[in-house]
C-alpha cells in the first residue's frame, strides 16, 4: 500500500505535511472483550471479541465479523485497513473498520451459535450503532449470525435500529441482493476487465476456491455470463468436474446442510475429490481466490501464469501473497485486488443502510443495477488512477491511489483530529 503511495506524496505536499499517512495507520479505536458462554452440555467457554474502528473521516465505521478460530488482533487490523480503502472505491459514505472472534461455529449447534452470539453482543452493542459502527458478516457470519446479533442489540437498546447492521434477513430490514453481492460483484468488475480486452466469460474454464458465501455467487454469476466453474474448495480439499460445478448442489450442500465439500462427489460421479489438494494446480483462464488470505503464493502465480491464466478476480481479502502479487504484474495478466474487486459486498451493504434510513426496500433488478454501476464505477477509478500516476494496467496501484486520496482529503477538512 505504501509503496504504490510514493507518487502521491510527491503530487500532493499537503498530505506528508498533515501525517496522513502516520494517522491512517492509527487505528481510532481497539476494542478487546471476553466472551464467555456455555455449550449445550452446559460447559463454560471463553472467546476473545475484537472491533477495529480504523477510520471514520468518510462515514460511520463499516466492515464485517469474521468468526474462525485463527482470528487475532493483527487479521482483524490488516481487513481494517483494507476495508477504508475499499470502502472509499465504493463511492459510498462508510468508514473502515473490522471485527470478529476466534470462536469457531463450525460442528456447533444453533443454539451454541446463538448464545455465543449474544454475549459476544453484549458488549459490542456501545460502540455500534447506524450513526457510528455498523458491522456486517465475513468468514463463519452469515445470515443465521447476522440475525441473532440483530435480536440481541435490539433487545439491550430497546429499539428496532436497522441500520446498525447489514447482511440481514429480508423480512426484518435485509436488502435484496446483499447476499450475492459479493461473488456478483467480483464477477462484475472481472467482466469489466476482460471486456477491456475485448473478451468476456463465454466459454472460459474457471476456478473459485472456497465455498462460502463469495464463492457460491461467483459461481451463480459466472455461469450466468457463459463461463465454466470446474473446480472448488474447502479447508479439508479440493473437487474437480471438468463437466462444471453444479450450484444447486452446492448451495443444498453448503447453505443448507452446512458439509463438507468432499461429499459433493457422492452425487456427481464425474467429479473427483482432491483431499488436502492445490486447487490452483488446475490449469484456468480466470482464477477467483475466494476463501481467505494468502492462499495464492508465489509458486502457485507462476503456475497459474504458466497454464495460461488471463485473469485474476480476489473475491476474498488479500488471497496473494506479494510474491503471487508480483508475478500477476510482471506476467501482464488482467489482476484485480480485493479492495477493488470485492468492494461489490460493502457496497451493497451501504445501499442495505440507505433502504434502512429512507424505510424503503427496493426490487432485486433495481439493486443489481446498481451494484453493477458501482463495480463499473470502481473500475474505472482504479484505470484512471493508475493511468494518472504511472502505472496504466496496474490495478494494485490505480485501487490504492483512489482509495487513499479520498480518505486523506477527508481527513486534512477535519483537521488533527
Ligand atoms: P464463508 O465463511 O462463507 O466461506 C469461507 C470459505 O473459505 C469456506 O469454504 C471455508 O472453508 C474457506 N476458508 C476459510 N478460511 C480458510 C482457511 N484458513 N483455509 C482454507 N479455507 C478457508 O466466508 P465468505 O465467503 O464470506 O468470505 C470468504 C472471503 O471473502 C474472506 O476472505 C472474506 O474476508 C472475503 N469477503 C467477504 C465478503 C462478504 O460479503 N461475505 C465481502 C468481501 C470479502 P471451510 O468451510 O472448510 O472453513
Ligand atoms: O470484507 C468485506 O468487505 C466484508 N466482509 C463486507 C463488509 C460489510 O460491511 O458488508
Amino acid at each position: 500500500m505504501l509503496e504504490s503511495l510514493g507518487p502521491v506524496l510527491v503530487k500532493y505536499p499537503e498530505f506528508t505535511e498533515a501525517k496522513i499517512i502516520e494517522r491512517i495507520c492509527e487505528p481510532e479505536r481497539q476494542l478487546i472483550f471476553r466472551v464467555p458462554w456455555q455449550d449445550d452440555r452446559g460447559v463454560v467457554h471463553i472467546n476473545r471479541g475484537f472491533r477495529v474502528q480504523f477510520n471514520s473521516a468518510l462515514g460511520p465505521y463499516k466492515g464485517g465479523l469474521r468468526f474462525h478460530p485463527s482470528v487475532y488482533l493483527g487479521i482483524i487490523k490488516f481487513l481494517g485497513f483494507e476495508q477504508i480503502f475499499k470502502n472509499s472505491l465504493t463511492g459510498l459514505p462508510i468508514g473502515g473498520a473490522k471485527g470478529g472472534s476466534d470462536f469457531d461455529p463450525k460442528g456447533k449447534s444453533d443454539s451454541e451459535v446463538m448464545r455465543f452470539c449474544q454475549s459476544f453482543m453484549l458488549e459490542l452493542w456501545r460502540i455500534i450503532g447506524e450513526h457510528t459502527d455498523v458491522p456486517a458478516g465475513d468468514i463463519g457470519v452469515g445470515g443465521r449470525e447476522i440475525g441473532f446479533l440483530f435480536g440481541q442489540y435490539k433487545r439491550l437498546t430497546n429499539k428496532f435500529e436497522a441500520g446498525v447492521l447489514t447482511g440481514k434477513g429480508l423480512v426484518y430490514g435485509g436488502s435484496q441482493v446483499r447476499t450475492e453481492a459479493t461473488g456478483y460483484g467480483c464477477t462484475y468488475f472481472v467482466n469489466e476487465m476482460l471486456a477491456s480486452k475485448k473478451n468476456g466469460f463465454k466459454g472460459k474454464k474457471v476456478l473459485v476456491s472456497g465455498s462460502g458465501n463469495v464463492a457460491i455467487y461467483t459461481l451463480e454469476k459466472v455461469h450466468q455470463l457463459g463461463g465454466k466453474v470446474v473446480a472448488m474448495s474447502d479447508s479439508n480439499g479440493v473437487i474437480h468436474d471438468e463437466k462444471g460445478i453444479n450450484l444447486e448442489t452446492i448451495k443444498q450442500l453448503k447453505e443448507v446442510e452446512r458439509r463438507r465439500i468432499k461429499e459433493y462427489c457422492d452425487s456427481h460421479k464425474s467429479a473427483r475429490y482432491i483431499p488436502n489438494g492445490n486447487i490452483w494446480d488446475i490449469p484456468c483462464d480466470v482464477a477467483f481466490p475466494s476463501a481467505t488470505e494468502n492462499e495464492i503464493t508465489g509458486k502457485d502465480a507462476k503456475k497459474l501464469v504458466k497454464n495460461g491464466c488471463i485473469a485474476v478476480g480476489e473475491g476474498a481479502n488479500m488471497p496473494t501473497t506479494p510474491e503471487g502479487v508480483h508475478v500477476f504484474i510482471q506476467a501482464g495478466i488482467l489482476y484485480g485486488p480485493g479492495k477493488a474487486a470485492n468492494a461489490g459486498g460493502v457496497a451493497t451493504s451501504g445501499l442495505e443502510m440507505q433502504q434502512n434510513a429512507s424505510r424503503e426496500a427496493w426490487g432485486f433488478e433495481e439493486t443489481d443495477i446498481k451494484l453493477q454501476q458501482i463495480m463499473r464505477n470502481v473500475y474505472v477509478l482504479c484505470s484512471e488512477a493508475a493511468e494518472e500516476f504511472g502505472a496504466p494496467g496496474n490495478f494494485v496501484v490505480g485501487a490504492n491511489i483512489a482509495g487513499f486520496i479520498k480518505v486523506a482529503r477527508a481527513m486534512i477538512a477535519h483537521g488533527i483530529v
